[in-house]
């Protein structure tokens, strides 16, 4: 089999999607999602620019060495333009692999290791009273695992809460907006909301928690440790983690599970995370990390360390890594929780898929290859419209993380 065609697709049924497909001279075809949310256009480029050319011609079922060629002998390694664009050609292949030997994708990274994948969902308030209401809907639809998120008394805005009473989307349409943040605010709300939801809702429901990077190291031991009566899940996203040390810090201080690395492109940045096990949950997914060849590794490694995954599954992920992700979950054995943040009717349509929640689990589907496809003429009517995450200032003005 030989790849004769491959080419990217922009589209943005309700926020920005970047897809790549890979077309082969048996007539079968794969997907793969390059989507790097605020900087999709330098992915696209990268793609049809510098790797596409050279991938035509190729044998598909070389993943391992298309990977190793597009890694190595680029002389540039790592970070995310790299690693996503890396990462669509991957899972494509994949795709294809699947389908040109007709089984899931997951059989072929080593089988059912389970039949459902416990997921959670993202709730969210613009206080405790709303996220309460929030965390009942999720509960009603069957959901077993809920991210708890609330708006904090003093800020006019605060990450990872949804507008009105529409879904939480991370990236805005137009220029950057800025937030504000206070941390001595937060840090005297969050254990109140999380006494609010145990009283609420008993100790069965399993709870998480984003700190989505706001934090030091001995802030993120403050708070895990007064979150420990209310025994979390995790706390995801304490501490930026570019210094992995500081997570010793954090460890030293709590037994409140950690969960880092949406933002991570390969094991390099998580290793010494593993192997000093600083950390309980690893959220690299499939489009960021250079795809299943890559992350397989990732979980095999952290594997040895006690280490399980819960892939990063908010919007910007594309269903095509949505469904890549649930066949890496169903074969893995170090599996540990799935992300699902609902995509839109919009987005639903231009990529139908065989992946199904019920009952608070998720299900890869049993078709060859990824389960996923693209209506390209649908794709088509909703064109690329900029977007940005936006940016996060302390209350004198200072610029800080998000
Ligand atoms: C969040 C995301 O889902 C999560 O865990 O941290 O909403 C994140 O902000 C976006 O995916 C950024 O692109
Ligand atoms: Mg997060």
């Amino acid at each position: 089999m030989k790849i004769t065609n491959a080419f990217v697709n922009i589209t943005s049924p309700g926020r920005n999607f970047v897809t790549l497909k890979i077309e082969t001279d048996e007539g079968i075809f794969g997907l793969g999602d390059g989507t790097l949310n605020g900087r999709e256009l330098a992915v696209a480029s990268y793609l049809t620019e510098h790797v596409l050319p050279c991938i035509i011609g190729r044998d598909p079922f070389q993943s391992e060495d298309i990977w190793q060629y597009l890694y190595r002998g680029a002389y540039w390694r790592r970070g995310p333009v790299t690693m996503a664009a890396i990462g669509a050609v991957d899972v494509a292949l994949w795709d294809i692999k699947g389908k040109a030997l007709n089984t899931p994708v997951y059989n072929l990274l080593g089988g059912k290791s389970r039949d459902g994948l416990l997921a959670y969902a993202h709730c969210t308030g613009k206080d405790i009273d709303h996220t309460l209401e929030d965390v009942a809907l999720h509960k009603e639809m069957g959901f077993k695992a809920v991210r708890v998120q609330s708006g904090i008394p003093g800020l006019s805005t605060t990450y990872g809460i949804a507008k009105g009473t529409g879904r939480y989307e991370p990236a805005e349409r137009g220029l950057p907006s800025e937030h504000q943040w206070s941390t001595e605010m937060y840090l005297r709300h969050v254990p109140q909301l999380f006494a609010r939801v145990r009283e609420t809702f008993g100790e069965e429901l399993h709870l998480l928690h984003d700190c989505h990077h706001r934090l030091t190291p001995i802030e993120a031991g403050r708070l895990g440790k007064e979150l420990e009566p209310f025994h979390l899940f995790w706390m995801e996203d304490p501490t930026p983690a570019e210094l992995q040390e500081g997570f010793k810090i954090i460890r030293q201080h709590t037994t409140t599970p950690i969960a880092v690395g949406e933002v991570f492109n390969t094991i390099w940045d998580a290793h010494d995370l593993i192997r000093n096990q600083f950390i309980d949950y690893i959220r690299m997914t499939p489009v960021h990390s250079g795809g299943l060849t890559h992350l397989k590794k990732v979980a095999d490694f952290a594997e040895l360390y006690h280490v399980r995954t819960g892939c990063h599954g908010a919007t910007d992920m594309s269903p095509v890594t949505i469904a890549a992700a649930l066949h890496f979950d169903t074969a893995v054995h170090n599996f540990g929780i799935q992300e699902l943040m609902p995509h839109t009717d919009e987005t639903n349509a231009v990529f139908p898929h065989q992946y199904r929640f019920k009952d608070g689990m998720m299900f890869p589907g049993d078709a060859p290859g990824l389960g996923v496809d693209l209506d390209e003429a649908l794709a088509a009517k909703y064109p690329y419209l900029r977007a940005y995450l936006p940016i996060n200032r302390k209350l004198d003005g200072t610029l800080t993380d998000w």
